[in-house]
């Protein structure tokens, strides 16, 4: 059983050969840790590098995001049994007054290829509900904003993470249309990602992983 016929399934967004190729991977007593490494999460890393490159769109990279999930449900209890560390706990949504969550699916979906572990908090998510992500154990809170008007939450939820005392045991990101680079050094965040590809990068860097 070659692992590459599962990668280039993910690159080609088929996911039914993704579950076939990751259930043989399985049957034929290859670890669920190398099937994730050298399936999905290397696969996951060609397709944002051709997003990055300009090879691949959104759609597509939706598509093989789609793929490597169908993969990854298949693994996960698999995963489950062995000892295998995430590469990091992240919390991620859309902040408050905020209903935008195509990009924010992405970045987790993203993530999730790159092996984090990650708690989607969906949309419109208030700065107490970060907190409270932050007060669990999470390594990395991930904020998306599409909108002028309420990217100031980012703002407001960095300094509720301050005044809850955690702002020190978590890193934060941020990403979405109108954000910056320039926006994030201003607020305080730990960094900013302008695309789904480029925000499992930063993450890496975040967290060391
Ligand atoms: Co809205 N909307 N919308 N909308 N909408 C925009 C954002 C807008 C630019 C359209 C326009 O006027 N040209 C405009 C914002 C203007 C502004 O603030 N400057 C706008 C507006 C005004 C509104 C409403 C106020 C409209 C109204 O009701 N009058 C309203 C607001 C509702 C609310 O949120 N409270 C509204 C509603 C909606 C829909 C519900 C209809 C729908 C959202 C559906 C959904 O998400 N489930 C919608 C959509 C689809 C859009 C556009 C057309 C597309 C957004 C999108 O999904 N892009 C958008 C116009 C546009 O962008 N062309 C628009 C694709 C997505 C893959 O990209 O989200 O940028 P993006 O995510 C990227 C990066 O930004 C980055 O990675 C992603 C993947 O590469 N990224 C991160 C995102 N989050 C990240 C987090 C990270 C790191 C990277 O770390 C944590």
């Amino acid at each position: 059983m070659d692992l590459k016929v599962i990668y280039q399934s993910i690159v080609e967004g088929n996911a039914a050969e993704v579950e076939a190729g990751v259930r043989a991977a399985l049957a034929a007593g290859i670890p669920a840790d190398e099937i994730l490494n050298k399936g999905l999460i290397a696969a996951m890393d060609e397709v944002g590098r051709q997003y990055e490159e300009g090879d691949l769109f959104v759609p597509e990279m939706l598509i093989a995001a789609r793929a490597m999930q169908a993969g990854l449900k298949i693994l996960k209890p698999e995963l489950a049994k062995s000892d295998i560390k995430a590469a990091g706990k992240v919390a991620i949504g859309t902040v408050k007054g905020d209903l935008h969550d195509i990009g924010k699916n992405l970045v987790a979906m993203m993530l999730e290829g790159a092996g984090f572990e990650v708690h989607d908090l969906g949309v419109d998510v208030t700065p107490e509900a970060f907190v409270k992500a932050a007060q669990s154990g999470i390594q990395l809170i991930g904020m998306s904003a599409l909108l002028t008007t309420t990217m100031s939450n980012m703002e407001v939820t960095v300094q509720a993470l301050k005044n809850a005392g955690l702002r020190d045991s978590v890193k934060i990101m941020i990403g979405g249309a109108p954000v910056t680079q320039d926006y994030a050094t201003k607020i305080g965040a730990d960094g900013f990602a302008a695309d789904a590809s480029s925000a499992t990068r930063v993450a890496r860097q975040l967290l060391g992983a």
